[in-house]
């Protein structure tokens, strides 16, 4: 957790300062706390640790992205998450959002990483291209590469913001042209939080800062470095078109009467039944919507080499059939033995015979609720 000097605020003082009330306070620490996964008894300490906490210093590196993962931070739905982490958390380095520039940005980064080494949170966005020398992507004179190697060795911990900081993403995408490289592969000695997405939901990023800062620690990994409370459950566990799922009940086009009337999507390519994220519980824009609700299958943009496990509009194959319980780790050690097809076949005919039975249900008048509560 970060020290106290003459200059700082703690977090309850900054959002008090800045008009807030006490019960917004209270309201923000009953959400986040929510967020993280944690029980409805953590509020008040979570609440305590905010208002006797202080400033922790944040870099903020951009390499190789599209800044998707800064946009949907700064949108996260509670004006308190964004005071939080640009005001009061303080970006003390990051080249879309501060007000420096050239000279004076850089002078800013260099003078945290010194006063503050060891205690600051590097946030990487981007991945890091490590072809022709590092030459694709240069800042401030420097190649990205020796930028991350710079920044990264006074760092207490690193967070690798989205997809591509953790997976490569697009840029890394066959043929890779410019070697995109995710983070973890570069540094080894320092711990890593990795939140994949493209981009990852903004609450998401909030709640695990204000992890660290609660518990001065880093929230509970899975087996591939991200935060449990975040990436335990597939999209499709949490999907509420689910229950046509089950039924066998699927849209075969985007646009015929069963994608009218909200069947599930899995047929025209939804990856959610192999995609680790919150989507379908924390949603985005304020809890409005998330893709598959838009009538779009899910891309899987939280995992790794999305952008090559193509084509998106095909139905899946290999990883259907799994149990709803199925753990991020779990499912890696499966997948790499299983034969692409045979489970996919395997939970089609079964909601091919599952749809059959239903139709004659219905047609036989019985009523299909109970079949899609199954
Ligand atoms: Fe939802 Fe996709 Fe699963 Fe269908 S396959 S239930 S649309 S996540
Ligand atoms: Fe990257 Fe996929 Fe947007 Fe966050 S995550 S910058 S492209
Ligand atoms: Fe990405 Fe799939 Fe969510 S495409 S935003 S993980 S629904």
């Amino acid at each position: 957790m970060a020290t106290k000097t003459e200059t700082k605020q703690t977090y309850y003082e900054s959002i008090i300062k800045q008009g807030y009330s006490r019960r917004d306070f209270m309201k923000f620490a009953t959400y986040i706390t929510a967020y993280m996964g944690l029980e409805s008894s953590m509020i008040a300490q979570v609440a305590k640790s905010l208002e006797t906490s202080y400033r922790l210093p944040v870099i903020w590196e951009h390499y190789q992205e599209c800044t998707c993962c800064s946009e949907s931070f700064i949108r996260s739905d509670h004006p308190i998450v964004a005071d939080i982490v640009l005001d009061k958390i303080s970006l003390d380095y990051t080249l879309t959002l501060m007000a420096a520039s050239g000279h004076q940005a850089e002078a800013a980064k260099l003078a945290t990483m010194e006063k503050y080494r060891g205690e600051y949170i590097l946030c990487v966005e981007g991945s890091v291209p490590m072809g022709d020398d590092g030459n694709y992507c240069c800042i401030a004179g420097k190649t990205a590469k020796e930028q991350f190697l710079e920044a990264a060795e006074g760092a207490k911990a690193i967070i690798a913001w989205g997809s591509c900081a953790c997976n490569g993403c697009v840029q890394a995408a066959y043929p890779n042209p410019t070697e995109a490289t995710p983070i973890h592969k570069i540094i080894k000695n320092k711990p890593i939080i990795r939140v994949p997405g493209c981009p990852p939901i903004g609450e998401v990023m909030a709640g695990i800062i204000v992890h660290v800062v609660t518990f001065g620690r880093l929230p509970e990994l899975d087996g591939l470095g991200r935060p449990k409370a975040f990436y335990s459950k597939r999209v499709h566990d949490s999907c509420y078109r689910r229950p046509y799922y089950d039924a066998g009940l699927f849209a075969e086009t985007f646009d015929d009467q069963n994608a009218k009337d909200g069947y599930c999507l899995y047929k025209v390519g939804c990856r959610g039944p192999m995609t680790y994220n919150s989507c379908g519980t924390i949603r985005w824009n304020n809890g409005v919507s998330f893709p598959i609700q838009s009538g779009h299958g899910c891309i899987g943009c939280s995992e790794e080499d999305f952008w090559d496990n193509g084509p998106f509009y095909e139905r899946l194959t290999g990883l259907a059939g799994f149990g709803i319980e199925s753990s991020a780790d779990t499912i890696g050690k499966v997948a790499a033995g299983v034969v692409a097809g045979g489970l996919a076949a395997h939970a089609i005919a079964a909601n091919i015979s599952k749809r059959k039975e239903l139709k004659s249900e219905i047609s036989s008048g019985k009523s299909n609720e109970k079949n899609l509560e199954r």
